[in-house]
């Protein structure tokens, strides 16, 4: 394959209900869309969905912008390449950035499985046909605001729920949701929000149950993460903390972590996602996939990878309209009872919907005709 054309569009969507993490809020966001072009006329689409502001990770939606037109972009452009890893190769001096080149390396992922005629998730090594989506929700106001969502998403068919938990948000409404729910398939998450000196206070969470802790401690900081996970029964699971294979690699030497959430974003693509499930797996580690409140793109990416045989665990895959009141592929990537259908068409699976992407692009680069 060769690509002749790549194009960016940072595409703006509202969301239905704004989302609280540790750290910030939110009420709408700019993904960045890679769309590369090859000779055949055939078209691969990735999603860079990075945050605004960087505090989940180092990146920007302007970091992002910036990395894939001056970088990633002119390394696709008229290299020949027969695997997405080869493509991959050209942007391989490029350290970090890991957002930018997911959305990159998806967008040759599906061009590939384009030009293949199969889906994506058979490229990938999937095998599941459905997957079993979980749903994140933000720190709520008040409790009782938190209890509406929890029995929303109940409702819903949503077989596991996550609350985002930080110091002054933890014992008490895991608490009030637990003894509303003592059955439910509960896990907090607090995107790395609390210091060594607060270990005792996550030991309480020990007692509700939960499914796992994740990243409770500061992305670099492993050893404390390993001293919490040798002093709790509570599975430990990572992500911020886990960039790169290597990264996991260390993690398990110093046994940190019992589950890995695998985010296509934070790995950077598709080809270092599937690499991370198979040495998971290898070391009998449980995976599932973690969101970014993707846009249908990179929402169905994370199906297609959702579908290999280590994601045990549900994954952050619930339907788009928990996020967006209309997708940009159509139809929507829709749930039943909790479980996401893995798409039998090529490529994505999804026709994109060009005209809304067009309607809600707020900036364009273009290299090639
Ligand atoms: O830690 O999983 C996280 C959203 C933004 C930043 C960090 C995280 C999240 C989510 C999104 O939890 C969940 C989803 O996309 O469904
Ligand atoms: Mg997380």
């Amino acid at each position: 394959l060769k690509v002749i054309a790549a194009r960016l569009y940072r595409v703006r969507m509202p969301l239905v209900h704004a989302f609280q993490t540790s750290s910030h809020r939110k009420a709408y966001l700019d993904h960045i869309l890679v769309e590369l072009q090859d000779e055949s006329g055939a078209i691969g689409w990735g999603e860079i969905a990075s945050s605004s502001d960087p505090y989940y990770a180092p990146e920007t939606v302007e970091t992002c912008w910036h990395i894939a037109s001056r970088y990633l972009l002119p390394a696709v452009i008229g290299r020949r390449w027969t695997h997405p890893a080869e493509l991959a190769a050209g942007w391989s001096k490029v350290r970090g950035n890991n957002f930018a080149k997911a959305g990159a390396d998806t967008a040759a992922w599906t061009l590939w499985a384009e030009v293949r005629q199969l889906p994506l998730a058979t490229v990938l090594g999937g095998k599941r046909t459905e997957v079993v989506a979980g749903v994140s929700l933000g720190i709520e106001p008040t409790i009782d605001d938190l209890l509406v969502q929890v029995q929303q998403q109940v409702d819903a068919g949503y077989p596991r729920v996550k609350l985002k938990i930080a110091p002054d948000w933890d014992v008490e409404p895991v608490r009030a949701v637990r003894s509303a729910y003592p059955e439910l398939d509960l896990h907090v998450d607090a995107n790395g929000i609390y210091t060594a000196d607060e270990l005792d206070r996550l030991v309480k969470l020990d007692d509700f149950g939960l499914t796992m802790i994740e990243q409770p401690f500061t992305p670099r900081d492993l050893l404390t993460h390993a001293e919490l996970q040798h002093r709790i029964h509570t599975p430990v699971c990572l992500d911020e903390s886990i960039e790169t294979v290597a990264d996991l690699e260390t993690a398990l030497k110093l046994e940190a972590l019992q589950i890995l959430n695998i985010k296509v974003s934070r790995m950077g693509g598709l080809t270092a996602a599937v690499a991370a499930h198979d040495r998971a797996q290898d070391a009998g580690v449980a995976v599932w996939c973690g969101g970014m409140h993707e846009f249908g793109i990179g929402r169905l990416a994370n199906v297609a990878l959702s579908s290999l045989p280590g994601f045990t665990l549900p994954s952050d895959v619930s339907a788009s309209e928990k996020y967006y009141a209309r997708d940009i592929v159509q139809p929507a990537v829709t749930a039943v009872g909790g479980v996401v259908q893995v798409p039998e068409g090529n490529g994505l699976g999804h026709p994109i919907d060009r005209e809304f992407i067009a309607a809600n692009t707020v900036e364009e680069f273009a290299l090639g005709p």
